[in-house]
Formats: structure tokens, C-alpha cells, sequence
């Protein structure tokens, strides 16, 4: 037997399941706290979301500056980001030299899906399984899973008779694709559709966009970053985290100190102006009431409107391109390049799917009510099951064989978005319930995995076999979401944040919106109260 094999049917302290940002990280901190840890990859290669989601155009929406690991000074000095908002490339190597520089790479089997994690009430242990046969006994579970991992592909009927190629954003082969000459169908406007329309545009001979619900966009301002650049952001990293660990959302952006009707209009207008020359998403936070105060919003949605307009040739494709129903930023702010201009060029047609729904998908094309599409090649750019799609996949069985899918068939239901009542021993990073993809996510991983490790160290300095989360804690921190998304702009959109855009998905605001830095304080202070709100347990 050799040494790995002999460690395998040992056992570990912890496992891990995904080798994305948080799986990678987890490993890493786990590691050097002295635990041994296995990390369960599906794919062959680490990264996580930013594995599969290869997509033409696929960027960060965060500064390159922002979205990477704050955790090692030396990983901030060594790397040199090549653009202001990083390709999916690009990223993906970074990830690729973090896993060598750390040496990563031994502590994650890569080919293999977690299938199910099931709990030993009396020794309060995880067994958890794959689909290669594996069986590894663990005292810690972390689901290191992303909010934005489960591909969804809509019913749509007739689609899997289609003879042409079909590619989902969020599963694009390795090799490129090459459009040219080609009739190219996307259906779907979120980000990834945004952000892929303009290329596949440039390469095919036609496409058609079908859009169901408007989104907004803001130009990226995306550019290459100079040596100045690099050298100014490596010598003004410290200050530029600090910010970040103290924001709203996980990066060192400042609103207007004003609220928005109390500046006046001319305030009002430069402040936008200035947020949408810097470009991208935190344009929904130039003002801090802006997803609070409907008036407020308004008033962005009028200045953002103002300038799409004013690219977009056709009044009546504007008309359609521009959401009239929901606020802005209530549903993730997109970051293009160009996206609206492509619906300028004469071989590109916008089909609005509310007003003529697709009705099938045949051999050969897209029928919608009241028209015919046949193309060479469909895109799928549908999105996510949320939050949630990634562990629903997962048979995880806690206390007197209850599953997780089944008690979360009403919603997702977590202590601080980190634990669940029934779950001792299993922590989710960045799960349903903490502020996740409403902000940076690789410095809410971080946040999450340090919190996971301080827990873990606490239960071995004071002799405690598991943590878990009370129910109490649980309905309350539940009630607290809901309190807070309630008194929020966000519930007014059909998005991903409350599961609509999954069909039988049960409603309900799935993050927490009071930001990222009041957050880590309630962390902290849980943390500071004994860890208040839950359980600390000895096996039996
Ligand atoms: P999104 O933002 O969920 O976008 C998916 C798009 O697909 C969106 O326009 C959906 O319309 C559309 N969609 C979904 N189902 C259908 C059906 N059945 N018919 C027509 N259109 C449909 O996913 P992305 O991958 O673009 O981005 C996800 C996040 O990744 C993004 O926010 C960034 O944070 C990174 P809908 O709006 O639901 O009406």
C-alpha cells in the first residue's frame, strides 16, 4: 500500500469539494493549520467556475487589482495583472500559479464528484463519496461548491433534436469555436450573453439575440494596465484591502458622501458621470441609498437610460434593450464592451422572447409565435441554478438521515450562510444567507475559510468534537434576511438572488444585503460571544 493509499483509507480531518477560489484557498489554510485535507475536483483542473465558464468575452466584473488573493503579500507583489478587468484566461491562470506556488496540486483529486456526504450521528463524522467509488471518512465537510456552478439549460422544446452545434456559456469547450460563416442563435442577455453577443457577433455571418428580460449595462472602460499601473497598485495594496475588508462590497469603492436627492442635480450628474467613466457594476453604488430609495434609483435609471439611448441607432431595438421593469441594480449591473452597438450592425437581430416566446427548437432552427430562425448554431447563455443548484446535486444526509435538498425544498435556510442546523461539521463557503455575490468573491471566501479554520481551532482548544448551528439561529438569521432584502429595492426584480429564474424554484431573497463589512462584523462578533447561536458538541 502506498502512502497516499494508506492516508486515503485513514481518513482526513477535512474534506473539501470544489478547487475553485474558496476550494483552493481551504486547502491551503486547513493545510497549514496542521489538518489534512482532500479537495474533490469534478474537473480536471482547478478553477472552479472560471474552468468551465470559457466563453468568448468572458471577463471579472471586479477589478483584476481586487479579484485575487489578499491573504499573502507575496502572491500580491509576484503577480502582474495584465488588464483592468481580467479575462477568464487570465484568471484561470492565475489560479493555475497560485495551486503550484502554494503546492496545491497533491491535495486535490481532479476527475471526481462528490455524490453524497452522509453523517455518523455517534462519532459525528462525514463519510463522503464519489462517482469513481471512493469512500473517505472526514470530522469536517466543506462545500466549497460556488454560488454560480450548476448550469441551467431551459426546457425548451425540441432542443435536443437540434443538428447544429449547441454550446452553454457556462460548460464552452476548451478548444475555441470558430462562428465564421456561421448563423448564430444566443439566447439569453446576462452577463455572459453580454459580454460573448459583441464577439460571436464579429465572427458570424448572422446572429440572432433572444432576449427575455432587459438588462442593464455599463461600458467596462476595460483597458490594459501599464507598468505605472502595476507598480502604483503593488505599492498601494495594504490600503486598497483595507478599504476592501471595510466596504459594502469587497472592493476599496467609495459612494458619494451625499445621498442622492440631497446632492444637487448638477452633484448628482457629475457623480454619475465620473462612476460610469470609471465604468462597470459599482455604477448601482455611486450613491449609497441607490438600492434603497426608489426616487434615488430613478434618478440613476434616468442617467443610465440617457446614455444607452445614445447608442443605440433604432429607437424601437432601444425601446426593447432598455428594462422598464425593474430598478437598477437589482438585478447584477452588467459590464460590456460595446454590447448595445452590436445591436446597430445591420446582421444582428434582437427577438424579444416576451413579446413572441420561442415555441420549439427543431433540427433546424428556433420557432418563435410568430417567426422562423434557422441557424447553424445555438448558444446558450441561460444562466445558473444559484446558490443552491451546486449542493442540491449532492446527497448530503445530517441528523436522522434528513437531506439538505429535502429541508431546504421551501428555500435555502442557514446560520450566517456558513452553517445549517441537522449539519454539525459542515460549512458551506459563500453559501445561501451570507452576502456572497453581492460581493467580492474571492475576499468573501477568504472571510468565510478564516472563519471556518478560527472555528476549527477553537474546538480543539477547548475539546469539542463538532459545531453546529442551532435552529434558533437559523429562523432568526432567516427572519434577518428577509428584514433586510424587504426594506431593499432587490425583491422588486425576477432574478437569481430570489431563485425566479428557476422554474419551481421557491421564491425568496437568497443574500444578505446589509454589505460586506457589516457582515464580517456579525461574524466576528458571534465569534467574540462564544460562537452565539451555536452548539459545540463532544461525540459520543
Ligand atoms: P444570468 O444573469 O442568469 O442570465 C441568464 C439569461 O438567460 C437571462 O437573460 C435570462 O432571462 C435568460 N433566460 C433564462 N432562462 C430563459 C428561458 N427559458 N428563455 C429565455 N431566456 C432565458 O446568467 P449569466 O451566466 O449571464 O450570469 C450570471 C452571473 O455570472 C452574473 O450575474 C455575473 O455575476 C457572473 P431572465 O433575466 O431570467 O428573464
Amino acid at each position: 500500500m502506498s502512502i497516499s493509499d494508506e492516508r486515503r483509507s485513514q481518513g482526513v480531518d477535512a474534506v473539501v469539494v470544489g478547487a475553485g477560489f474558496a476550494g483552493l484557498y481551504a486547502l491551503h489554510k486547513l493545510r497549514s493549520q496542521g489538518l489534512s485535507v482532500r479537495v474533490f475536483e469534478a474537473a480536471p483542473e482547478v478553477g472552479g467556475t472560471w474552468y468551465y465558464n470559457r466563453y468568448p468575452g468572458a471577463r471579472c466584473d471586479v477589478e483584476s487589482v481586487d479579484y485575487c488573493y489578499s491573504f499573502s503579500t507575496e502572491l500580491e507583489q509576484e503577480w502582474d495583472w495584465s488588464e483592468k478587468y481580467a479575462t477568464q484566461a487570465e484568471i484561470l491562470r492565475y489560479m493555475n500559479w497560485v495551486a503550484d506556488r502554494l503546492d496545491l496540486r497533491d491535495g486535490i483529486t481532479f476527475n471526481t464528484r462528490v455524490v453524497t456526504a452522509a453523517l455518523d450521528e455517534e462519532s459525528l463524522r462525514w463519510t463522503v463519496t464519489t462517482d469513481t467509488g471512493e469512500s473517505v471518512s472526514a470530522r469536517f465537510c466543506v462545500m466549497a461548491t460556488g454560488p454560480l456552478s450548476a448550469a441551467l439549460t431551459p426546457d425548451f422544446p425540441g432542443l435536443g433534436t437540434f443538428e447544429g452545434e449547441v454550446y452553454h456559456t457556462a460548460h464552452w469547450p476548451k478548444e475555441p469555436v470558430d462562428f465564421r460563416g456561421k448563423r448564430v442563435a444566443v439566447i439569453g442577455t446576462g452577463s455572459s450573453g453580454i459580454q460573448s453577443i459583441p464577439i460571436i457577433a464579429d465572427q458570424a455571418d448572422s446572429l440572432v439575440v433572444f432576449q427575455r428580460t432587459p438588462n442593464y449595462s455599463v461600458p467596462a472602460g476595460n483597458r490594459a494596465l501599464t507598468d505605472s499601473d502595476i507598480a502604483e497598485y503593488k505599492a498601494n495594496y495594504a490600503e486598497r484591502r483595507r478599504l476592501s475588508w471595510r466596504s459594502g462590497g469587497g472592493s476599496p469603492h467609495i459612494a458619494h458622501p451625499k445621498l442622492t436627492m440631497e446632492a444637487t442635480a448638477e452633484e448628482r450628474r457629475a457623480a454619475f458621470e465620473k462612476r460610469w467613466e470609471l465604468g462597470g457594476v459599482l455604477f448601482s453604488k455611486t450613491f449609497s441609498d441607490q438600492m434603497t430609495d426608489l426616487e434615488a434609483n430613478d434618478e440613476a435609471r434616468r442617467f443610465y437610460e440617457e446614455k444607452v439611448r445614445a447608442v443605440i441607432d433604432d429607437p424601437e431595438v432601444a425601446d426593447l434593450l432598455i428594462p422598464n421593469d425593474h430598478p437598477i441594480g437589482t438585478k447584477r449591473i452588467c459590464t460590456d464592451t460595446n454590447y448595445f452597438q452590436t445591436f446597430n450592425r445591420p446582421h444582428v437581430e434582437l427577438v424579444s422572447v416576451r413579446r413572441t416566446p420561442i415555441q420549439s427548437i427543431d433540427t433546424t432552427g428556433i420557432t418563435t409565435s410568430d417567426a422562423r430562425f434557422d441557424v447553424d448554431a445555438i448558444v446558450l447563455a441561460t444562466g445558473f441554478d444559484a446558490m443552491t443548484g451546486a449542493l442540491a446535486k449532492i446527497d448530503i444526509v445530517g441528523r436522522e438521515g434528513h437531506t439538505l435538498r429535502d429541508d431546504w425544498v421551501d428555500g435555502p435556510r442557514t446560520y450566517l450562510g456558513l452553517s445549517v442546523d441537522d449539519f454539525p461539521n459542515l460549512f458551506l463557503v459563500s453559501g445561501p444567507g451570507a452576502p456572497a455575490v453581492l460581493a467580492n468573491m474571492v475576499l468573501h471566501a477568504e472571510a468565510h475559510v478564516n472563519w471556518i479554520a478560527d472555528a476549527i481551532s477553537y474546538l480543539d482548544t477547548h475539546g469539542h468534537t463538532a459545531i453546529e448551528a442551532t435552529p434558533d439561529a437559523v429562523e432568526d438569521w432567516n427572519a434577518e434576511l428577509s428584514r433586510r432584502a424587504n426594506a431593499s429595492l432587490f425583491t422588486r426584480a425576477n432574478s437569481w438572488y430570489m431563485g425566479a429564474n428557476v422554474p419551481g424554484k421557491p421564491r425568496g431573497f437568497m443574500l444578505f444585503i446589509g454589505g460586506f463589512a457589516t457582515y464580517l462584523d456579525i461574524c466576528n462578533e458571534v465569534v467574540s460571544a462564544g460562537y452565539k447561536g451555536f452548539r459545540l458538541l463532544n461525540a459520543s
